[in-house]
């Protein structure tokens, strides 16, 4: 049981027009009525105010006025975390926030750990743990493709599929367990056969979802896309076009770029990462060493290069060096300066070339279109946003499905039937844990630490 009451700011600590503090717990209307004085003729206890309504007074610690104040009460169970809760909206800033904050912990509250209040609503029952992590996922969202697969993810709809295959998983585990009681007697050949065919359809499914971790790991983390070429191709004109706006300084004097630059932009809905490198040609000074190691670091953690060509001039074996290092990554030529006469002769090639002209703008929106296209499989699909699954979710379907394997392989080969149910059991569980049907403290302590305080 839950029995002590948590309070934290919820809002970014910084200065606003309003802050929101948050306390939720068995004790929350007793404490806020501690530190609230209702002003105006309407305004009502936090104890004896209705559900869902907000409350004009004062926060006052010890005769002291802290802060005027409007204040929600939220009756259980109709809350996020089905707990009775108040949610104090205070003077943006630092101090009125720090100290309503302060007067609800005299008053007996305890500050909440990050993710608590979410915890709360996993452990209460409000949400699964797969929705809880879409509360995360939907608050570091930065593009509108991400917010909408976090939004389905809220709503349940990865979890449903995932109950339905834990169900299905379970339901042969009874039949096999049904099994042992009578020894002597062994599978009738069409139920072993409906059984395999259940379990050969499980596998199906999470191939089916295993699928779209790719998707769910860019919409979640984003894509890395490093800009290599030689120095004054334009790798950081091209930054600039990429994000709108100038970020990295543009100059024909080689070796300006020092420094990795990373920012994010949205590419078609696709959170994308790019880094425009310091170039990887040989160094003349100290800094630029520590540039090109830096470098040489960011390009090997990307996904995805881009690599910028001086269509004004010849390919040079520097190009070539570029062109084979890090052959493995998807990769995109991007023809540069094609404002001027051009002397770079492409040969064939099976890699992506898109013609740009980074001080027009020329072809940008090209290179756009062909980055999504390389990046993810296909359409944007609303059938892969409702699922895009995450790398814990990956790494429990791969237990999962290498599990349900086993049992399929153990059934047709006739072995004993103790094996088959145990490996169901193992395949069911870790099916379970990304709904947070079986969950252990740590995995719990390791999803919920990730977010923010006030959550
Ligand atoms: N004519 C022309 N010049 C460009 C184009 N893109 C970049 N430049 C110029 O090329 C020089 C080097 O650009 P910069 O982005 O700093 O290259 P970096 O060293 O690869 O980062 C600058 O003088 C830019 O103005 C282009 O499309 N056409
Ligand atoms: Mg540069």
């Amino acid at each position: 049981m839950i029995d002590d009451t948590i309070a934290a700011i919820a809002t970014p600590l910084g200065e606003g027009g309003l802050a929101v503090v948050r306390l939720s717990g068995g004790q929350a209307f007793a404490i806020a009525d501690k530190c609230f004085q209702p002003a105006g003729r309407s305004s009502l206890k936090p104890s004896v105010a209705p559900t869902h309504t907000v409350q004009f007074g004062r926060i006052v610690r010890e005769g002291q006025l802290i802060d005027e104040v409007l204040l929600t009460v939220l009756r259980a169970p109709r809350t996020f975390t089905r707990e009775d809760t108040v949610e104090i909206s205070c003077h943006g800033g630092l101090l009125p926030a720090k100290l309503v904050l302060d007067a609800l912990l005299a008053g007996g509250a305890r500050l909440a750990e990050p993710g608590e209040f979410s915890r709360r609503a996993f452990l209460n029952g409000r949400i699964d743990l797969a929705q809880a992590e879409a509360v995360a996922d939907l608050i570091h969202a930065r593009t509108e493709l991400a917010l909408a697969a976090a939004n389905e993810q809220l709503a349940g709809k990865l979890s449903q599929r995932i109950n339905r295959l834990r169900d299905d998983l379970m339901l042969t585990m009874t039949h096999v367990e049904a099994h042992l009681d009578f020894p002597e007697e062994d599978i009738a050949p069409n139920t072993k056969d409906q059984l395999l065919k259940r379990l050969d359809n499980g596998v199906q499914f999470m191939d089916e979802l295993l699928r779209t971790a790719n998707e769910g790991q860019i919409l979640r983390r984003g894509i890395r896309a490093a800009i290599i070429g030689r120095p004054n191709a334009g790798k950081s004109s091209l930054l600039n076009q990429l994000l709108g706006h100038d970020r990295a300084i543009v100059s024909p004097i080689a070796g300006t770029t020092r420094d990795t630059i990373e920012e994010t932009a949205n590419i078609r809905g696709l959170p994308v990462i790019f880094i425009d490198t310091a170039g990887l040609r040989e160094a003349q000074d100290e800094i630029e060493v520590e540039g090109i190691r830096r470098s040489r670091e960011s390009l090997v953690k990307a996904e995805f290069i881009l690599q910028v060509l001086d269509a004004s001039e010849p390919w040079t074996p520097a190009d070539e060096n570029y062109f084979t290092e890090f052959a493995g990554k998807k990769r995109i030529l991007v023809r540069n300066k094609t404002d001027l006469p051009t002397r770079l002769e492409l040969s064939a090639t099976t890699v992506k070339v898109v013609d740009v002209c980074c001080l027009s703008g020329r072809g940008i929106e090209a290179l756009k279109d062909a980055i999504k296209e390389l990046a993810w499989s296909g359409e944007i699909k609303a059938e892969m946003l409702q699922v895009a699954i995450s790398s814990r979710h990956q790494d429990a379907l791969n237990r999962a499905r290498a599990a349900t394997r086993q049992a399929a392989e153990a059934l047709r080969g006739g072995l004993t039937l103790e094996l088959i149910a145990f490996d169901l059991r193992i395949a069911a569980n870790a099916v379970g844990e990304i709904v947070g049907k079986t969950t252990t403290e740590d995995l719990l302590d390791s999803i919920f630490s990730t977010f923010c305080i006030g959550k």
